[in-house]
């Protein structure tokens, strides 16, 4: 039977880590495919290098041309540009389409049944824009930065209720951002509700600290963003469509009216198959939650209403 093929767009730190643990965990062989010569090729055969001390039997090719992405089965774009100093976000915006609109016309040709799981900031921005682009099916167009965002969150709470950070469930909504919705009402610790174990000013904290989780890894490392965490998370993803689990996921999906959030795309819960998005999961989110939502998805439209398509 044919081994699944996934496509990274974007070598760099996200994409280079991603393909790594596609290829570690043996879920599918991987395209790496990036601008600069020779990189995507050097960074697959240095991974080729260590299979036979990782025993993998998955296998990578780097490359800079679209050729050899044909018939994928997903592919994850991470390509972009990181904001410069003197660059606006709406500056890097604008840059990132550029740049995201090109890729998705040509893999979108080449691959048309494929997945695409977009990573570019402003995520969910570049999500719409892939979806625009691309022609496919909603179902099979979505953004990752939910699981990242909801990983941080129950890291912080596992330091804080001092426990191991897989006893706990942690759920962030909302749009890649400074409006991102931490939702400790569907966080748990061993199935308890974080909400009966830590006192609210402290929850508040750990939200803050999840809302800006990304800031305080780009402070420490001076140069670059994080990529050990989200390129677990795409890993995460790319593993319930390929294994068609079901597993349940906060993404960046279409909604069509949803938590009345319509024809857009925002961060909610989503389960995960061969097909992209089986189902989205409404929650029933308290009323904070619920208006959080509301005006992180407001912030979304705005700057989807800025792209030129
Ligand atoms: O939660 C999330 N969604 C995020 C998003 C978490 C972490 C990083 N996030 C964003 O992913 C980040 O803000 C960037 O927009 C992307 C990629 O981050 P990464 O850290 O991997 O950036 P790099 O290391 O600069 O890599 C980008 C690569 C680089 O090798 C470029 O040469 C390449 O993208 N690039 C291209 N490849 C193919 N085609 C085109 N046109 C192209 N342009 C640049």
């Amino acid at each position: 039977m044919r081994k699944p093929k996934v496509t990274v767009v974007g070598a760099g730190f996200v994409g280079a880590t991603t393909a790594q643990r596609i290829l570690e965990k043996e879920l599918a062989d991987v395209v790496l495919m990036d601008v600069v010569e020779g990189m995507p090729q050097g960074k697959a055969l240095d991974m080729m290098e260590s299979a036979p001390i990782e025993g993998f039997s998955t296998a990578i090719v780097g490359t800079n041309s679209y050729d050899e992405t044909k018939d994928s089965d997903i592919v994850v774009i991470t390509a972009g540009l990181a904001r410069k100093p003197g660059m606006s976000r709406d500056d890097l915006q604008a840059k990132n389409a550029e740049i995201v609109g090109g890729i998705v016309g040509e893999v979108a040709s080449r691959s048309p049944k494929a997945i695409l799981i977009v990573v570019t900031n402003p995520l969910d921005i570049m999500t719409y824009l892939a979806w625009k682009k691309s022609g496919f099916n909603h179902r099979r167009v979505f953004g990752m930065a939910g699981v990242l965002d909801s990983a941080r969150y129950a890291y912080f709470l596992s330091l804080e209720l001092k426990m191991p950070p897989k006893e706990i469930e942690a759920v962030v909504l909302g749009g890649h951002g400074d409006l991102m919705v931490p939702a400790p009402e569907f966080s748990k610790a061993k199935g308890k509700p974080v909400t009966d174990l830590l006192p609210k000013e402290t929850i508040e904290a750990i939200n803050q600290r999840t809302r800006d989780g990304g800031a305080e890894i780009v402070t420490l490392l001076k140069t670059g963003s994080a990529y050990y965490a989200p390129s677990s998370s795409v890993t995460a993803m790319v593993e319930a469509i390929l294994e068609d689990t079901g597993r349940v996921l906060p993404c960046c999906v279409y909604l069509k009216g949803e938590y009345g959030i319509q024809e857009m795309y925002c961060g909610v819960t989503a389960s995960l198959g061969r097909e992209g998005v089986k189902k989205v999961i409404e929650l029933k989110l308290s009323s904070e939650s619920q208006a959080a939502l509301k005006q992180s998805a407001e912030h979304v439209k705005e700057q989807i209403a800025k792209l030129t398509l």
